[in-house]
This record gives C-alpha cells, sequence and structure tokens, in this order.
C-alpha cells in the first residue's frame, strides 16, 4: 500500500478480504452543503453503502495522509471546520506537505481511491465545462482526471450550471465512456434528465461490472462514469430550477466568484434561493447513487 495511504480499521478488513469498497468525497461534506445537513447525508450515505453489501471509504487528506474511511470525530470536523481546504489535482501534495485539513473533490478523490486500490468511488454531481467556459476556460480537473485514472465514478450527471454539451464533448474527446443508467439521456442533476443524447445505456449493474472488466483488460485508463438520474419524485422540473440558476449564475458575476469558489459558491446560492428545496434533492441523489454504487462495487465481484 502506498505510504500515504492510512486506511480506517473498517476498509482496511475490507480491502484485506477482497469485499467491495465504494469511495465516497468529502467536498460535498465541506463545501457543497450546509451543516448539519452535510454531516446527516455523509452518514446516511456510508449506512446505505453497508445495507447494500458494500464497505464505504469517505476519504479526506489530513496530518500529512490520504485518509481512507473516516471515523465521527473525523466527518464532524470536516462538517464543521472553517479552514477546510478544497483539494483538486493540483492542491494534492501541497495541502499534504503543510499538513492541512483538505476536503477532496470528485478528482482528488480518484487519485486518492486508484492508490488504495478501490474500483467504484459514488458522489452527488460532477465539475465540467462551466458555462462561457470557452471563454473564461473553467474546466473542472474533474474532466482530466476522468481522462487519466480507471475507476468507476457513479453520479447523477452535472448540474445546469454546467454547460452539459460542452461537458460531454470534453468527455468524448478524452475517450471517456459516460454510461445512462436505465435511461438514453445525461441526468442534469436535479432533473432526470436533459437534451444531451447518451450513446451508452446500461439497465443492469452486473453489466457495467462486464464494462468496467473490459476496460480493465484492455489497459484503457480512462474512468467510466455512470450516470444516474434522480429518483423522480425528488426532482426539480427544469422550468422551475433554470431560473433560479439564472439567477445564481448572475450573482456570481456580480460577485466576481470565479476559480475554485465557482462551484461552492453557486451550490450555496442555489440552496439559498430555493429554500432548501435543492438542498433536499441534492441529497436524496446521493442516497440513489450510494446504492448503485454499492450494487456496481457487487457485481463487480464476480471479476475479481
Ligand atoms: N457538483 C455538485 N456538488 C459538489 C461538487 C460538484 O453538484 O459538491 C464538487 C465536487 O467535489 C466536484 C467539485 O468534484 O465540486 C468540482 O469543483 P470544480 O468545478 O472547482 O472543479
Ligand atoms: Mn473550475
Amino acid at each position: 500500500m502506498n505510504p500515504l495511504i492510512r486506511l480506517s480499521q473498517e476498509v482496511k478488513e475490507a480491502l484485506d478480504h477482497h469485499q467491495p469498497v465504494v469511495a465516497l468525497e468529502s467536498t460535498i461534506i465541506s463545501h457543497g452543503m450546509p451543516y448539519p445537513q452535510n454531516v446527516e447525508m455523509a452518514r446516511k450515505t456510508e449506512q446505505i453503502i453497508r445495507e447494500h453489501g458494500a464497505v464505504p471509504a469517505t476519504i479526506a487528506l489530513m496530518d500529512g495522509k490520504i485518509q481512507v474511511g473516516l471515523d465521527d470525530q473525523q466527518l464532524e470536523l470536516l462538517a464543521t471546520a472553517p479552514n477546510v481546504a478544497k483539494v483538486s489535482r493540483r492542491d494534492f501534495a501541497e495541502i499534504l506537505a503543510s499538513q492541512q485539513i483538505g476536503a477532496t473533490t470528485v478528482a482528488s478523490t480518484m487519485i486518492a481511491a486508484k492508490l488504495a486500490g478501490i474500483k467504484v468511488f459514488v458522489t452527488g454531481g460532477i465539475g465540467g465545462v462551466h458555462r462561457e467556459g470557452q471563454d473564461s476556460m473553467d474546466i473542472s480537473a474533474d474532466l482530466e482526471e476522468l481522462s487519466q485514472t480507471n475507476l468507476t465514478v457513479v453520479c447523477a450527471g452535472a448540474k445546469a450550471i454546467l454547460d452539459l454539451g460542452r461537458t460531454m464533448e470534453y468527455l468524448e474527446t478524452k475517450g471517456v465512456p459516460v454510461v445512462g443508467y436505465q435511461t438514453d439521456y445525461l441526468p442534469a442533476f436535479y432533473s432526470r434528465t436533459s437534451d444531451v443524447a447518451l450513446n451508452l445505456r446500461k439497465d443492469h449493474p452486473e453489466e457495467i461490472a462486464a464494462l468496467m472488466h473490459y476496460q480493465d483488460v484492455a489497459e484503457l485508463k480512462s474512468a467510466i462514469l455512470v450516470t444516474n438520474p434522480i429518483p423522480a419524485e425528488h426532482e426539480i422540473p427544469h422550468e422551475d430550477i433554470d431560473q433560479i440558476i439564472q439567477q445564481a449564475l448572475a450573482e456570481e458575476k456580480e460577485a466576481g466568484v470565479h476559480g475554485k469558489d465557482s462551484t461552492p459558491f453557486l451550490l450555496a446560492k442555489i440552496v439559498e434561493l430555493t429554500e432548501g428545496r435543492s438542498l433536499a434533492s441534492n441529497i436524496e441523489l446521493v442516497y440513489n447513487n450510494a446504492r448503485l454504487g454499492a450494487e456496481i462495487a457487487v457485481a463487480y465481484q464476480a471479476y475479481q
């Protein structure tokens, strides 16, 4: 095992016994949701993964180590401490070197999961090409990571704060298979569908496990991105959310927010403008992804 990795007891035992493990990110906890909903979401997500036969491994940087599997105290710290850094690939070494507390994004959680030997990772939404990204060049490092780190990432698509069409073009250029789980169209996070058609649909976790197997054996170095629509009873229709997103983007421009503060700013603004409705949806889609991620990790056991 890589010397920077520090495993919790639960994760260590699971990996030692080749049991299914599902990685979880921590930026969603520290920078994606308010307290105390963030810590409740994190605990319940872990619980859902256990109930579906896998072991959860929430990842963060602390004490100069990559912590894989967090105890209650560490989770609480990530959810409440004001000085938690948002760590993407660029920031990874520096946060370790300076022994700061770092919450991992999709990109950096992928790096950590790969080092720990974990094949499946569950999140809410990935970063992507921001609207007007063709001018600002604000393209999440998540996309580049998906192109170079082979594991399976389960998400609910991408938020409409992003340019979904350009995000998909980028992933196609980089050779990342994007799977619609029981859908032919890219899910748009709060909404079950967008108008972006996908070229790959899978209806069962076993089919995704088979895809993972061939991705491995063919030594394709990119990730597989599984997009899982939010359950219908929790979705927010396009008409409702689009206008809110427009307003959040306008306020961001006015406040002059950019770079790594952009996504957290927009997420918090949308929660505020929807009076919490978006938060409830966000939490439910993570639970839905946790169920699917655990099922995929269990199905992948057939190939280990
Ligand atoms: N999208 C969400 N919720 C999130 C994030 C994205 O709906 O919490 C977080 C994830 O950690 C993702 C990161 O990896 O934001 C992307 O940030 P950036 O756009 O700065 O790369
Ligand atoms: Mn960015």
